[in-house]
């Protein structure tokens, strides 16, 4: 296996994307024995009629190309295509505790599950079960809890709006509101920052707006490789000669120097396009300060008569301008240029370009959101954005990129553990039974009640739960204690082996394959990044005649939970477009005609009110709300602390590995490095390829460690250090979260350089070039 390769570090000075994508793409082909299988499936995404990849939530263009797909779609497609099975012969081989020492990839290689499983104490194994069976023991356990709300129901972000929809039904009928979702780890901070500022918790940009913006803020975003569809948006706006702003820590590559893998030209002739104009090479946790240093420079110019403020906007529209003023005033630049890491003169540029552009866009992921108050820095991104009315018009927005292909659609339709009375209502209305009014758990909530031994059930659908959670061992060990665990799922993880004491494994039909049932060919649909919804089709046939569509999954969870239910689950789990004009009941005012408007080959746009100017908050108006200070972290006292922020290679999606190199990162076989600047090594003793333990700065009595981390010389500002989730998320303490959205904060975790234990075991990196 790819492990056994020698472990290298080589600094990559091309371009990203093009023949390396090229032949990046040809490759997982290959190694997945799907060719000719993938190839054919390549041709069918994200086109009509086929299916949607379940890749990343970004937008299929508003005019399609042949091919619309990327490196990392194609690796997510030849994953889930893969010619690999796992069925009842590979259980039996294994032991759960055999299969805990293999690594996240062998897992993942493993392939496709083909039979319900479930898990047998006296053998340690797997061992298949009936789909009734299964169902039955779901029903049981949850029928026995003292309390619905011991049960904790996770939604990973591939699940589709019908599924997501019918499951957050049938939870609210069992009676809990305990919906811990990816969501909570990822771009809560945006929904739950941006709603009470804007009147709704998503981006306001649609893609045409890419083509009329005047620039374009790319804020704590590794496009290239997490939203590669993004760059050909990039590259247009780059050739209509607009300012491309940078703002990370790390001088991500895609976003320095692209080729289109579609640009027959530039690959015959090696050529590619400069992408970002400015770098700005932000400390972690520093771009608060460079918002609020822009703001100082935008009111400065204001109050000298100049043109730098849109008045008209911020009257008629917005409350709380001159709170905003106030505070971007009162900070002085030493401090300014401190904790960002950023000079005076730059963020005076930064500010330049942005009082002379008529219309931007400020994309933002991770970087922004990752943050003990990740929400409240959103909410500085939108700001931002009202000082020069840059929502409502052509160009102009704030546009979160969103992770998993269909978070937001997840949530658009009721995976949300704090739903809104009105909504409640709703449910009660249309479906009859009255719902839970108090608020659930969010995913770090549910696994603190795991821990208390509050909770008893969990399950899963879709997704990696407790690898993807901070506190890898306290995960573990909370999660061990439950009665039952279910994985809903196309592949085995390591969240299926962390296990209650009962557990199942119930194989799915995934977004690629047919789904057929008495009621013919049944589509799913899928909301997008900017609130596209369109359907999705499978063209595969299903992995195994024992896997089951995730929407028959839910109906029939529901059935054997629920049997006194009067909703119609047989019904549903038949007829897809019955689910459809049930989420047109429940959210008539965006999802009115489902059923009809779903036929249009481009689907239908959810109404973002903003987009109007029209503003659905408490006040009727856009609220400015001011973040104090310039921190987003707590400050820790020690010296020599260094922030580690969890970042993606180019080589995985989230928790799945798929190979252990980093290519734009210069990284080769090995995952376990920590990516530090020069400077910061040195004051350390430390070389290139010294070996190193990293350990969290806490105080709360748990010792936080990973070791054998091979340290690699690269561009990172002082006192900032990066490496790969999941293998850090022992680091990062189920505490450090945002208290408003509950979400991790992965991008900041304070941690020291200790000498390591296990330097002999360590894979040495070597260094080249
Ligand atoms: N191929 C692939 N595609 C994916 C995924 C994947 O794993 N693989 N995951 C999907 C999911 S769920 C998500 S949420 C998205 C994630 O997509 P991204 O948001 O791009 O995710 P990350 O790689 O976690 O980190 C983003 C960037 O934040 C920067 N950063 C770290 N700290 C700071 C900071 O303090 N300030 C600033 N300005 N920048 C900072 C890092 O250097 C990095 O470039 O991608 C989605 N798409
Ligand atoms: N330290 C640190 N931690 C992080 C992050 C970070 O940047 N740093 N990022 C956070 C973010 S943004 C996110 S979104 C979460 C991700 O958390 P999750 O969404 O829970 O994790 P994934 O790794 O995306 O889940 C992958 C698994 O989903 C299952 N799966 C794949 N496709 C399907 C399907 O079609 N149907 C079903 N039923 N199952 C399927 C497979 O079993 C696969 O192993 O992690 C978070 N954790
Ligand atoms: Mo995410």
């Amino acid at each position: 296996m790819s492990q056994e390769k020698e472990a290298l570090f080589k600094p990559y000075h091309h371009p990203a994307g093009g023949w390396g994508a090229a032949g990046a793409t040809a490759k997982v082909l290959m190694e997945q024995s799907v060719l000719v299988k993938g190839s054919r499936g390549l041709l069918a995404m994200n086109q009509p009629g086929g299916f949607k990849c379940p890749s990343c939530a970004f937008p299929d263009p508003d005019e399609r190309k042949t091919l619309e797909f990327c490196e990392n779609g194609a690796k997510a497609l030849a994953h889930e295509a893969t010619k690999a099975r796992i069925t009842a012969d590979f259980f039996e081989e294994f032991t759960v505790t055999q299969l805990m020492e293999k690594s996240d990839y062998w897992l993942e290689m493993q392939g496709r599950l083909t039979e319900p499983m479930r898990y047998d104490a006296a053998t340690d194994k797997y061992v298949p079960v009936s789909w009734d069976d299964a169902f039955a023991m779901i029903g049981r356990h949850l029928r026995s809890l003292d309390s619905p709300d011991q049960a904790e129901f996770y939604t990973s972000g591939r699940t589709a709006n019908e599924t997501a929809f019918l499951y957050s039904i049938f939870v609210r009928e069992f009676g809990t509101n305990n919906f811990p979702d990816c969501s909570n780890m990822c771009h809560e901070p945006t929904s739950r920052g941006l709603a009470p500022a804007l009147g709704v918790g998503k981006g306001t940009i649609v893609m045409a707006d890419f083509e009329h913006a005047e620039a374009i803020f790319v804020v704590g975003q590794n496009t290239g490789t997490n939203s590669p569809r993004m760059m050909t948006n990039l590259v247009e706006a780059r050739k209509r000669g607009i300012p491309i702003v940078l703002i990370n820590p790390m001088p991500e590559r895609a976003l320095i120097r692209f080729t289109e893998p579609q640009d027959m030209v530039k690959m015959a002739t090696m050529g590619s396009t400069a992408i970002s104009n400015e770098f700005v090479h932000v400390r972690i946790g520093g771009d608060l300060a460079i918002f609020k240093g822009i703001m100082k420079v935008l009111f400065e110019a204001d109050a000298r008569g100049e043109d730098a403020l849109d008045k008209e906007f911020l009257a008629e529209h917005t409350l709380g301008l001159e709170e905003l003023r106030a505070d971007a005033l009162s900070y002085d630049w030493a401090d300014i240029t401190r904790i960002s890491g950023v000079s005076e003169e730059q963020i005076r540029k930064l500010a330049a370009i942005y009082q002379k552009s008529n219309a931007t866009i400020i994309c933002y992921g991770m970087g922004i959101t990752q943050h003990q108050k990740g929400s409240n820095l959103v909410q500085q991104v939108a700001n931002l954005l009202m000082l020069r009315g840059n929502f409502g018009k052509p160009g102009a927005g704030i546009a979160p990129i969103r992770g998993h292909s269909n978070v937001q659609g997840d949530r658009t339709v009721g995976i949300d553990e704090k739903p809104t009375q009105a909504y409640l209502d709703k449910v009660r209305d249309v479906f009859g039974f009255e719902p839970p009014r108090e608020h659930g758990h969010h995913a770090v909530e549910s696994l603190e009640a795991m821990e208390a031994g509050t909770a008893k059930v969990f399950i899963g659908m879709g997704g990696n739960f407790i690898r993807a959670m901070p506190d890898t061992e306290r995960s573990y060990a909370a999660m061990s204690r439950l009665n039952l665990t279910v994985g809903i799922t196309t592949k085995l993880n390591r969240g299926h082996l962390v296990h209650g004491k009962d557990a199942l494994i119930l194989p799915v039909v995934s977004r690629s394959e047919r789904i057929i049932t008495s009621a013919g060919e049944q589509f799913v649909t899928i909301e997008d990044a900017m609130s596209n919804v369109t359907a999705s089709r499978g063209v595969f046939d299903p992995v195994s005649p024992q896997a089951l569509p995730e929407t028959e999954i839910v109906c029939r969870m529901a059935m054997a939970t629920l049997p006194e239910s009067r909703l119609d689950w047989a019904a549903y789990q038949e007829d897809y477009s019955l689910i459809r004009d049930k989420i047109a009941a429940v959210y008539p005012e965006i999802y009115a005609d489902f059923s009809e408007r779903i036929k249009h080959p481009k689907g239908l746009h959810l109404d973002v009110a903003p987009r109007r100017r029209v503003w659905k908050t408490e006040t009727g108006k856009a609220n400015i709300f001011v973040l104090p200070g310039l921190e987003v972290n707590d400050v820790v006292a020690e010296p020599g602390m260094l922030r580690l922020a969890t970042i993606r290679s180019h080589d995985q999606y989230n928790t799945t590995i798929y190979s252990n190199s980093d290519r734009y990162r210069g990284v080769y076989n090995t995952r376990m490095v920590v990516f530090m600047n020069r400077d910061d090594m040195k004051e350390r003793g430390l070389a290139n390829g010294s070996v190193i333990a990293l350990e969290t700065c806490t105080e709360d009595g748990y010792r936080r460690h990973v070791d054998g981390l091979s340290v690699v010389d690269y561009p990172m500002p002082r006192g900032a250090i990066a490496g790969y989730y999941p293998e850090l998320n022992p680091l990062l303490p189920l505490e450090y979260f945002d208290k408003v959205s509950g979400t991790p904060a992965a991008k900041s975790i304070p941690v020291r350089v200790v000498a390591s234990a296990a330097q002999a075991e360590a894979t040495p990196i070597r260094i080249a070039g």
